[in-house]
């Protein structure tokens, strides 16, 4: 278990792990909490401090598989009681609005919108109130000796050089994380495609313009107008990826937001002071395998999606749950199927979600070398998807969440 070894004169410390975890995100925080709740030991390594992760506006929108993760790790109690039960989206196009009714299509499925700030506030307390070990602001994290039975981790803190002797290491560090880049070139594959366009995110507090989600296609470019309860709206617009937030002002988004929804819906809008705004690029990435000797990646570490899905965190807890089968099963029941067969059965579901994020996005973004045969196309997509049931199933049990 968890011991702490000063070397005297040294100043370097030497501590024990089962699992030593790098990244203080979501999937990292999680993965830490459940395991600890099964007698499991970790070490969460985080280079950022917390109040700089609880500031980061992500994701909004979390699947049943998700919500289902976070009970199990004692962390539901906030997310049931404050988390918004969505049943249905809105897509917005050609001046109308048509509805993909969730329920309807999934037997009665829906996703909870429930920001991830929140979701990480409340992993946090948790790991506080059960005594996990949380290591902020760490600097120069590395990985070795990932192929022997004695893998480590170092790094440095406060001018003191830190060890942590680990069974295993789990790679939660995001997508500009050190973990993946331990594992050799030769080894790792990397896919990638990435999109001439961002979004520009704007949150406010004022009433959100729908009860819920509106996706919105206009030859203007692509408009998401989300929430985070019922007085904090999130909504974004698609823009050059050249843009700086700076540049934009308060009353250009909103604007230009306008511009591009449906008339009667634009009519409706509140706006008000952003009190965050930022550009994030649009990627799609996955590196194979997510496992190497020791180390295990997991979430935005090994798969960046575009968010017109809201797959991103929602893979990274499918990843999570996976993981943590495959470490219960090793230590509590001898088992290694689980762990062996990590990287096979997480980048399975991880493609899925890729496909349905790719296919969101080209769906529904204005392309800036599209042609008119391809904008055609595009409208008879939407159009062909509102005429058919199975178009809409597919759309609506991709949405809610593939199954584990
Ligand atoms: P994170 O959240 O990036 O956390 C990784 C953590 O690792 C730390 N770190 C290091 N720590 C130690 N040493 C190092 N060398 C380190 N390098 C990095 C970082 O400081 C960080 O704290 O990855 P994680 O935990 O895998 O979680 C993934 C999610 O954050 C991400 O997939 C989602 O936010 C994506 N996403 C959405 N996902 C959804 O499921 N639904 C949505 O509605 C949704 N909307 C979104 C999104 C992402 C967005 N952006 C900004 C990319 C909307 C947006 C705008
Ligand atoms: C969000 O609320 O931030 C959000 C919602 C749905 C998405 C992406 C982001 O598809």
């Amino acid at each position: 278990m968890f011991s702490l070894l000063q070397q005297k004169g040294a100043r370097m410390s030497v501590t024990t792990t089962q699992v030593g975890i790098i990244g203080g995100g979501p999937s990292g925080l999680l993965l830490s909490q459940l395991l600890h709740r099964r007698g499991i030991d970790t070490v969460v390594l985080e280079k950022q401090s917390r109040d700089y992760v609880l500031g980061r506006i992500r994701a909004g929108v979390l699947e049943h598989g998700f919500a289902n993760l976070m009970r199990k790790a004692g962390c539901g109690a906030r997310m049931d009681d404050e988390g918004e039960i969505h049943s249905g989206i809105f897509i917005a196009h050609q001046g109308r609005m048509d509805r993909v009714d969730l329920a309807k299509y999934t037997a009665g499925n829906s996703v909870l919108v429930y920001g991830q700030t929140e979701v990480t506030r409340d992993l946090y307390r948790a790991r506080t109130e059960m005594g996990g070990v949380v290591i902020h602001e760490v600097q120069d994290v590395t990985l070795q000796d990932l192929n022997s039975s004695a893998p480590f981790l170092s790094y440095q803190k406060e001018g003191t050089s830190h060890r942590i002797n680990c069974d295993y290491i789990v790679g939660a560090d995001g997508f500009h994380g050190v973990s993946r880049q331990a594992i050799p070139k030769d080894v790792l594959r990397e896919y990638e495609k990435t999109y001439p366009f961002g979004w520009l995110g704007v949150l406010s507090e004022t009433k959100p313009v729908a009860a819920e989600l509106i996706y919105a296609r206009h030859p203007r470019g692509f408009a998401l107008c989300s929430m985070r309860s019922r007085v904090l709206s999130r909504y974004y617009i698609q823009v050059p990826i050249t843009d700086k937030a700076a540049d934009w002002s308060d009353d250009a988004f909103w604007s230009e937001l306008k511009s591009r929804l449906p008339q009667d819906v634009a009519k409706g809008l509140e706006t008000g002071p952003s009190i965050e705004k930022s550009i994030a690029p649009l990627r799609s990435f996955v590196a194979e395998p997510m496992r190497y000797g020791q180390l295990f990646l997991a979430g935005d570490a090994a798969h960046i999606v575009p968010p017109t899905g809201a797959k991103g965190l929602n893979a990274a807890a499918s990843d999570i749950q996976y993981l943590y089968h495959g470490l219960v099963d090793h230590y509590l029941n001898g088992d290694d199927s689980g762990l062996d067969g990590y990287s096979q059965k997480a980048l399975a579901r991880v493609w899925k979600a890729q496909r349905f994020s790719w296919w969101m996005t080209n769906l529904l973004h204005r392309f800036p070398d599209a042609t008119e045969f391809d904008q055609k196309l595009q409208r008879t997509d939407l159009d062909y998807l509102f005429s058919s049931d199975a178009a809409l199933g597919v759309l609506a049990e991709n949405y809610v969440g593939l199954p584990y």
